[in-house]
């Protein structure tokens, strides 16, 4: 992409409304604007960066065996009204009537419309298990929307549902979405601390929040320091885990872990990425999910569900990855992996040997922001700082003539003069 041409309104200065980083830096690099309270319209170089979000979301999910489907994002009421929670939800869901009066809502979440569609489609315990998931637009009415897609009131969520004859199959099917959400974190750069989540008795241990470290984070965590070692391995021994303290700001710990010794009690913010529950038959027995079991005795179904805050990940990963000069994007989730920029516009030789670089580079697959406008170098060093592509490849008359361009890591800053060839090796490779 050419960036004279890229729709991208950056902002100079920072927005008053935006409190924390990645709402400052996503509104001055032309990722989104808001529309209204909580919602956003979202720019092409962010939206590029939710997809890649979302495509290792997807990728991992079906890794996991899960299969995607479609829901919309309007529902009936009826259907909230079998599972009792029309009137429980209150004022977060957004109501509204049709023109036949019919009531309707925009959905917050999924397990009526899934639980509808599983028990009027399956009818036989050998259908099972079955895990469906869609990545679908939600809104809630939030109170206080705030921080930019952090806390919004529409925002992209993935949400998974788990369907199994009896308790063992649940969990399975828990324990797999388990070590699945700890690879989806670790491929886009984060760490993610499965802490157990509070779940009132269904549960039990079966539900956990993952968060991603960030002093701008919504929830104080605590944690025994053995999290982060067994967090490191990728795969989780999931028993193990539960036996390690973890507690959100209230510090108590919902599966009654002791709190550790002062020197292996880690404190923190975090900001809550995704959440997992286990809920038994709460809802299929309410709404009559029940399938044919092996002796032909009816069985309520076992469900789970889990989320992932997929337009929230956009911003906890800049969180993360961020100094005072703008974004530090992980590569796997990048809007483009390269930032070339041409010194001097206009000079005949310098876009010629830009224009070849950013050709060559396109045709080998590497995703390239050319910077190929009028401009001074400061603006152009300064835009491409801020956006935050993972390597910056410069190009100037001095460079020019000696042969060389500069290869910059946005990461380390690390800067390397390189010929034009081991340049574009280096990113090829
Ligand atoms: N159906 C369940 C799946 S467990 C559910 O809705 N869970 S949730 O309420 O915890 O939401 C799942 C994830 O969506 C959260 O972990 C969070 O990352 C994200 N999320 C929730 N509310 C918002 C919001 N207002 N703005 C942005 N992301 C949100």
């Amino acid at each position: 992409m050419r960036l004279s041409a890229l729709f991208l309104p950056t902002l100079k200065e920072n927005p008053a409304e935006a409190q924390i980083a990645s709402h400052r830096l996503m509104l001055r690099a032309g990722m989104i604007r808001q529309s209204a309270a909580g919602i956003y319209s979202w720019l092409p170089l962010g939206l590029r960066v939710l997809r890649k979000i979302e495509r290792i979301v997807r990728e991992e999910q079906d890794a996991a065996g899960a299969q995607e489907l479609l829901m919309p994002t309007i529902q009936a009421a009826d259907i909230w009204r079998e599972s009792e929670r029309y009137d429980a939800y209150g004022k977060e869901m957004l109501r509204f009537k049709d023109r036949h009066d019919r009531e309707m809502l925009y959905g917050p979440t999924n397990e009526e419309l899934i639980t509808q569609l599983f028990r009027d489609n399956v009818k036989s315990y050998r259908d099972l298990p079955k895990t469906l998931y869609h990545i679908q637009w939600k809104f809630r009415d939030e109170v206080r929307p705030r921080f930019g897609v952090m806390r919004g009131r529409e925002f992209l969520m993935k949400d998974s549902y788990s369907f199994d004859l009896d308790f063992e199959g649940a969990k399975r099917s828990y324990e797999t979405m388990f070590t699945a959400y700890l690879k989806t974190f670790k491929r886009m750069g984060l760490t993610a601390i499965p802490m157990r989540a509070d779940s009132g008795a269904i549960g039990g241990n079966l539900t956990h929040e993952f968060h991603v470290l960030a002093e701008t984070g919504e929830s104080g965590v605590f944690y025994d320091a053995a999290y982060d070692e067994l967090a490191a391995k990728g795969e989780i021994d999931l028993e193990a885990l539960n036996r390690l303290y973890a507690a959100t700001d209230e510090k108590h710990d919902p599966n009654g872990a002791d709190v550790p010794p002062p020197e292996r009690l880690r404190q923190a913010r975090g900001i809550e990425v995704g959440h997992i529950f286990y809920f038994g038959t709460k809802y299929s027995k309410l709404m009559n999910a029940v399938v044919t079991g092996p002796t032909g005795e009816p069985v309520t179904v076992e469900m789970g569900s889990y989320g992932i805050g997929v337009s929230r990940l956009v911003g906890a990963i800049i969180e993360a990855y961020h100094d005072d000069r703008g974004i530090m994007w992980p590569e796997a989730v990048a809007p483009y992996k390269v930032g070339l920029i041409n010194l001097k516009s206009g000079d005949s030789a310098c876009d010629a040997v830009c224009d070849d670089l950013y050709r060559t580079l396109s045709e080998q697959n590497v995703e390239v922001l050319y910077d190929d406008r009028d401009g001074r170098a400061g603006v152009k060093f300064a835009d491409m700082d801020l956006i935050g592509l993972p390597w910056q490849l410069v190009l100037g008359p001095k460079g020019l003539a000696a042969g060389i361009v500069e290869l910059k890591n946005r990461h380390t800053g690390e800067k390397h003069e390189l010929s034009v060839e081991s340049a574009l090796a280096r990113l090829t490779a």
